[in-house]
C-alpha cells in the first residue's frame, strides 16, 4: 500500500469512528498528520469513489454513507487479509479480469493482487466459450499467485478455488453448494459459479497462475441470458436475498488466504477431502462426455493431482484430465 492509500485508510477509520459527529479539519489535521489542504483534497477523492461526506463550516466533517460501488478503497477497508489483496486493481468495465491480470502479471505483480471488474464485455471460460458477466451483479474476478508449484499441480488449485468458493456459499450465503468436477459450482443443480485457472510457467517451475473467478450475485431470473437461464441461477434467486458484493468478496479474500495457507503447508488431502465432502460422492454414478466418447461411469475420487478417477467405457480405472461430468440422474 502506498503512502497517499494508508492516509486515505487512516481517514476513512476515523470518519468512522466519527460517524455520529463531526469531526474538525484540525482536528484530522493533527491525527495524521498532513495539512488541511491534504485533507479536502482526500475528501474530494473519497466522494468521487461515492462516499457522502458532509462538510459543515466551524463543525468539520461527518461521514454520512460509505459506498455500495466497488473500488480499490471500499474493497480494501475491513479487509481482513495478510497478502491476498494487499493491491487491487478495479475497473467499472473491462474486456476481461484475466487478460489485465496476465499482462499486469507478466509486468511483474506481486503474489496476491486481485483484478476485479463490475462488468465485463469479453468474460470467458474455458476453451474459449464466453462467460456472460452482467454489469453489478456478480463478482468477476482474477487473482495472481506466484506458488513455488510444479506445473501440473496446478490443477489443484482449481479443486482449491472451488472448496473456497462453496464454504463461502454454505457459511455466508448459508445455502447447499455443489462442485461439478472440474471447475463449476451448482446450487438445486444449476450453475452458480466458473472458475478458470490459466498458468504461465517453465518445465519445472510455476511463473504465475491466475485464478478467475466467477460468480452469479444478484441477477434476478430475468437477467440471466436466455441460452443458458435453464442451467444457470445466481445467489440472488437462490437465497431470494440481495448480497452486499463488497463484503462477499472480503469474505472470499479471506477465506481463500486461509485455505490456501494451508494448502501450501499440509499438501493437497485436505483439499481432497473437503473437495469430496461437495463433489460427487464416491460410488455415485456420472455421465461422462470427451471430445470422443460419452459413457456411464462410478465415480472413483480424484486422484492426489487433481485428476478425475473413472472407469472408461471399457470398464478399466481411468485418469481423466478433460471432460464435461454430469451426476446421472434416474430417466436421463
Ligand atoms: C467456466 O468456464 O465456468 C469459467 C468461467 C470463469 C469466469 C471468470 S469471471 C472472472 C475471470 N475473467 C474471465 O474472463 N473469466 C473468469 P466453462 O466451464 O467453460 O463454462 C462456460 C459455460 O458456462 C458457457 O458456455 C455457458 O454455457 C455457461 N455460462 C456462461 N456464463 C454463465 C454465467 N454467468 N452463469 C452460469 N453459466 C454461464
Amino acid at each position: 500500500m502506498d503512502k497517499m492509500e494508508s492516509t486515505r485508510n487512516k481517514l476513512i477509520a476515523l470518519l468512522e469512528e466519527n460517524k455520529d459527529q463531526y469531526i474538525s479539519g484540525q482536528k484530522m489535521s493533527d491525527q495524521l498528520n498532513i495539512s488541511r489542504s491534504a485533507i479536502w483534497k482526500h475528501m474530494k477523492e473519497l466522494e468521487k469513489d461515492g462516499y457522502e461526506i458532509e462538510g459543515k463550516s466551524r463543525k468539520g466533517y461527518r461521514i454520512i454513507s460509505f459506498p455500495d460501488k466497488l473500488s480499490e478503497n471500499t474493497l480494501q477497508w475491513g479487509l481482513r487479509t495478510k497478502w491476498l489483496g494487499k493491491t487491487i486493481v478495479h475497473r467499472e468495465i473491462i474486456d476481461s479480469t484475466q487478460f489485465l491480470a496476465h499482462q499486469l502479471a507478466r509486468e511483474g505483480a506481486a503474489h496476491g493482487t486481485v483484478i476485479i471488474a463490475d462488468e465485463q464485455t469479453k468474460g470467458k471460460g474455458r476453451m474459449n466459450r464466453a462467460w456472460h458477466s452482467a454489469p453489478g451483479h456478480g463478482i468477476w474476478m482474477s487473482i495472481i499467485l506466484r506458488p513455488q508449484l510444479l506445473p501440473y499441480l496446478a490443477t489443484q488449485l482449481t479443486l482449491l478455488t472451488a472448496t473456497v468458493l462453496a464454504d463461502v456459499i454454505a457459511e455466508h450465503i448459508e445455502l447447499r453448494p455443489q462442485i461439478k468436477w472440474p471447475n463449476d459450482i451448482l446450487i438445486n443443480g444449476k450453475k452458480t459459479v466458473g472458475i478458470l485457472t490459466e498458468m504461465q510457467s517453465e518445465q519445472d517451475q510455476i511463473q504465475y497462475v491466475v485464478i478467475g473467478m466467477g460468480i452469479n450475485v444478484n441477477q434476478p431470473t430475468n437477467e440471466l441470458p436466455n441460452d443458458i437461464s435453464y442451467k444457470a441461477t445466481s445467489l440472488n434467486v437462490e437465497s431470494g436475498k440481495e448480497w452486499d458484493i463488497k463484503e462477499v468478496i472480503q469474505y472470499i479474500l479471506q477465506t481463500f488466504e486461509k485455505s490456501y495457507e494451508s494448502y501450501i503447508e499440509n499438501g493437497f488431502p485436505e483439499v481432497k477431502k473437503k473437495w469430496e465432502s461437495y463433489g460427487f460422492k464416491i460410488g455415485e454414478m456420472i455421465d461422462i462426455k470427451t471430445m470422443q466418447n460419452a459413457w456411464r461411469s462410478e465415480f472413483l475420487g480424484i486422484a492426489e493431482d487433481g485428476a478425475l478417477l473413472a472407469t472408461d467405457p471399457d470398464g478399466n480405472e481411468t485418469k481423466l484430465y478433460s471432460a464435461e461430468i454430469a451426476w446421472f440422474k434416474e430417466g436421463n
